[in-house]
């Protein structure tokens, strides 16, 4: 539900399919303490459909979970359950997680006519969404929420968790998919536009392998993840500077925390955001990058070891790397996967990716000091 509770609205949000009717009839199937009196679609997520439903009282966060992108989305459910039971017997450090509200039966998901999933959640009050990074201790409070979520699930049996979404971070699978597609389009001569990323693909493919490759030889190992924390998905108290909570948890499941810190990392350094007007303009911001893992570090003491953190310059540029080959791979194949408002716009993203690569290449140097003195005696 990425960016459930933005102040921006996508204004794409609501496919053509769901019908206001539908909504009243799949939002009273959940026990809200009073009923429903307006639902609007909400937030600015890429994949599920989201809507704010308010009451007489408390608001709430409805939501379809896409079954093509999510093919287990019981276990999606089951894991934000296990997270919930979990948290409630934890010290989870001030870190919030969306309450889940179960419908009339009990269940935590409702099925509507079509077979589609709906579930809903508390919308947690009094929070907003960043457009942007403004401060250094706006990105301080993105990395201490971050570090937080995986302090805190550090302690929790990996066991609980269930994989609800398979090769979701498989970076060379996602290679392999897009050279699969792109030899097809080429036959088809429809590339188009799309040459000059491919080309610089071609010559990054290596990015593809990083992490794999540091997983299978035991650097890094698996643990409880998040799986999405852009900037959209942390809340921000209204009141204050501090960060709230981390939304959108359809992703967790067990994976790299370099996963999390890469993606955290690509999201909240590019000041231009996914959908920049002009990819040239792309670049990845130092400072905002220094305060994120100086939070990060702060709360996670002794928590990542040494070859965690040897693996942290990789995961900056593989992160955005593998989301440069899922948009263009997407944009070769009919935009089934990301929400488009209009033709061309996953090639865009797909360059801006790329481009925060090449940017960040160019800055390895300054990253990988900033690493070794931010981490500086943690986890050896
Ligand atoms: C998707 O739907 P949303 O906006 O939460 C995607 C993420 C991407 C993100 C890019 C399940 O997230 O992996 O990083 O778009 N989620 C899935 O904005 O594919
Ligand atoms: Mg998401």
């Amino acid at each position: 539900m990425s960016g459930a509770q933005s102040d921006a609205r996508g204004g794409m949000s609501r496919s053509a399919d769901i019908t206001a009717a539908n909504l009243d009839a799949i939002a009273a199937r959940f026990e809200t303490d009073k009923p429903a009196r307006a639902i609007t679609p909400l937030g600015r997520g890429l994949i599920n459909d989201t809507f704010r439903v308010e009451t007489a009282g408390e608001s709430y966060v409805l939501q379809r979970i896409n079954g093509e992108v999510f093919p287990h989305p019981e276990q999606i459910m089951a894991n934000l359950l296990a997270l919930s039971e979990l948290l409630a017997d934890a010290d989870a450090g001030g870190l919030r997680i969306p309450h889940i509200v179960l419908t009339g039966d009990g269940v935590a998901f409702a099925r509507d006519q079509a077979g589609a999933l709906w579930r809903m959640m508390e919308l947690i009050p009094d929070a907003r969404n960043l457009a942007g990074i403004e401060s250094a201790e706006e990105a301080q409070e993105v990395g201490r929420v971050l570090g937080a979520f995986h302090r805190v699930t550090a302690a929790l049996p990996v066991a609980r968790f269930g994989v609800s979404l398979p090769g979701f971070h498989d970076t060379p699978a996602y290679l392999r998919r897009l050279e699969q597609t792109a030899s097809e389009r080429r036959h088809q001569n429809a590339i188009g536009e799309a040459e000059e990323p491919l080309a610089f693909v071609d010559q990054h493919r290596d990015l593809a392998g990083l992490l794999a490759g540091a997983e299978r030889v035991g650097r890094i190992r698996r643990r409880i993840t998040h799986g999405d924390p852009k900037l959209d998905n942390i809340l921000f108290s209204t009141g204050s500077p501090k960060a709230l909570a981390l939304i959108d948890l359809d992703t967790i499941q067990p994976g790299l925390p370099q996963h999390d810190l890469g993606d955290c990392l690509r999201s909240c350094c590019n000041r231009g955001g996914e959908g920049a007007p002009d990819p040239g303009d792309t670049h990845f911001d130092l400072e905002i990058c220094e305060g994120i893992l100086r939070g990060y570090a702060a709360e996670t003491r002794g928590l990542l070891g040494a070859g965690d953190i040897a693996s942290l310059y990789d995961a900056i540029r593989s992160v955005p790397f593998e989301l440069g080959l899922r948009f263009l791979t997407d944009h070769l194949d009919g935009n089934r996967y990301f929400r488009i408002d209009y033709p061309g716009q996953n090639l865009l993203k797909a360059r801006i990716q790329l481009a925060l690569v090449a940017d960040i290449e160019a800055k390895e140097p300054s990253l990988r000091s900033m690493i070794e003195e931010v981490f500086g005696g943690d986890g050896r």
